[in-house]
């Protein structure tokens, strides 16, 4: 039977005109660094539970750490540029991007936005070339969804805090040098009442450590660790002075969870892409899968969700290039991109018949990736209950 060429999926979504030079030409390169340094070894990083460090300094040279900050060595890039390219790094694997995205978003970002001058000079230009990488310290083992209720306090002493308690679930804690950690203290400022906190904990801090979690079957090539603080001494120094109340982190929550929405679609991409080309070659009952109308409309409704995740994505990020998203058009990003592109990864495995389960193909380690992906900033039900609160008025939490 010969079959004609598939249509690329970039043809449906057709934004590639709308897009800059420069845009392309970071979305090119970031594509070609996958494929060629990363793609070739994801399924035995997955495997071995190993995140690639070596690959950290061309992370870096290409821009992508603390890329949409401007300044202290950061790229500056716009927010479509910035989706673009973190999308090709999740075509590779979700755990390539939360790398990048806890570095950036979750780490760099409250440094540059509520940071002291200090602090930026001192640590974003090392964080920005990769030679300081962080971690971001907001959820504890009985306080995820509701960071609110977190129980590690602050206390001062002298010109110096003290710290104690325990985060969980924490990309890069194991090897990172810095950690921006939450904390409640009594606010003087407040009359006393309790608020939230950011400190920079240093790897040398006595009373920080950061054992690592073992046994994930998800997002294997990333390390997860947790943070214990046991009477931890920060500077003075190190406190993040413009970050007041759970705003502060909630704030690098938008800006992750923005890129989270674009890139979790390059996840879907890699499992559409590879499975198109599996059902036009299985042979099952004589013919290739892919001219069986029941695999048909699993691809086509892969494709279409694809597509219009990428359209959504496109118009918040020129909205966010204008300074005009809100967290509720996040929120809506990256519930609808990420439910759908765990989707899209089940319904390839399920194409995929057997062979599905085999590292050998992309779809199951995508799969199992995006569970964490789902869960983390933010789970489904959070985004869907923050939406829920903006068009009813009323608070389901
Ligand atoms: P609520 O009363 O709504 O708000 C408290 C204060 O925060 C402000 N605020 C925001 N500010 C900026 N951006 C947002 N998105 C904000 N949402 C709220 C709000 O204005 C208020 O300020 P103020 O000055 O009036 O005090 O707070 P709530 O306690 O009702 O909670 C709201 C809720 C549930 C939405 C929030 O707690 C939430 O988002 N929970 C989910 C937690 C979460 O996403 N954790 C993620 C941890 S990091 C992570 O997962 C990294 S994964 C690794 C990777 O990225 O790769
Ligand atoms: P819970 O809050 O216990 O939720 C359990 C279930 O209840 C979920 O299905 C949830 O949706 C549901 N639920 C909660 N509240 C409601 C409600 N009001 N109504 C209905 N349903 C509700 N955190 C960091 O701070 N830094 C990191 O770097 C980081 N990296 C992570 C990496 C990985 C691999 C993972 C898995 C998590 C990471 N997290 C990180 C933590 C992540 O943000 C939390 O797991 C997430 O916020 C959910 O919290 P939880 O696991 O405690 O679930």
């Amino acid at each position: 039977m010969s079959l004609a060429e598939p249509m690329p999926l970039e043809a449906l979504a057709a934004i590639e005109h709308l897009l800059t030079d420069e845009e392309r030409m970071i979305r090119d390169s970031v594509r070609r660094f996958v494929r060629e340094k990363f793609l070739p070894r994801a399924a035995r990083l997955f495997e071995e539970e190993e995140f690639p460090m070596d690959l950290i300094p061309q992370i870096a040279e290409m821009g992508l750490l603390g890329a949409s900050l401007e300044g202290y060595g950061c790229a500056g890039m716009g927010a479509v540029a910035y989706g673009l390219a973190l999308q090709e790094l999740e075509y590779g694997d979700s755990g390539l991007r939360s790398f990048a995205s806890v570095q950036g978003s979750l780490c760099m970002y409250p440094i540059h936005r509520f940071g002291s001058e200090e602090q930026k000079e001192r640590l974003l230009p090392k964080m920005a070339r990769g030679e300081l990488i962080g971690c971001f310290g907001l959820t504890e083992p009985d306080a995820g969804s509701d960071p609110g209720a977190m129980k590690t306090y602050a206390q001062r002493d002298g010109n110096e805090w003290v710290l104690n308690g325990s985060k969980m679930w924490i990309t890069n804690a194991p090897f990172a040098h810095l950690a921006v950690v939450w904390a409640k203290v009594k606010d003087k400022e407040l009359g006393g009442a309790e608020s939230i906190r950011g400190f920079i904990v240093e790897r040398d801090a006595k009373g920080f450590e950061t054992p690592t979690v073992h046994g994930k079957m998800s997002l294997r090539a990333s390390t997860t660790g947790e943070i214990v603080l046991t009477d931890c001494r920060v500077p003075d120094a190190n406190v993040l002075p413009k970050a007041k109340g759970l705003g502060g982190p909630l704030s690098c929550l938008n800006q992750a969870r923005f890129g989270i929405a674009w890139a979790a679609l390059g996840a879907a991409k890699a499992c559409y892409e590879s499975t198109v080309q599996y059902a036009r070659t299985r042979i099952v009952f004589g013919k290739p899968i892919a001219s069986k109308q029941l695999i048909q409309a699993q691809l086509v409704e892969m494709a279409s969700e694809i597509v219009k995740g990428e359209i959504l994505s496109y118009h918040f990020a020129r909205l966010k290039e204008q300074d005009k998203i809100t967290p509720q058009q996040v929120s809506l990003a990256k519930k609808n991109n990420v439910g759908w592109a765990l989707q899209v990864a089940r319904m390839a495995r399920g194409i995929l018949g057997g062979n599905g389960i085999l590292l050998e193909y992309p779809a199951i380690r995508h799969m199992l990736n995006l569970e964490s992906v789902y869960t983390y900033e933010g789970t489904n039900e959070v985004h869907t209950l923050i939406l829920g609160r903006a068009l009813t008025g009323c608070d389901a939490f």
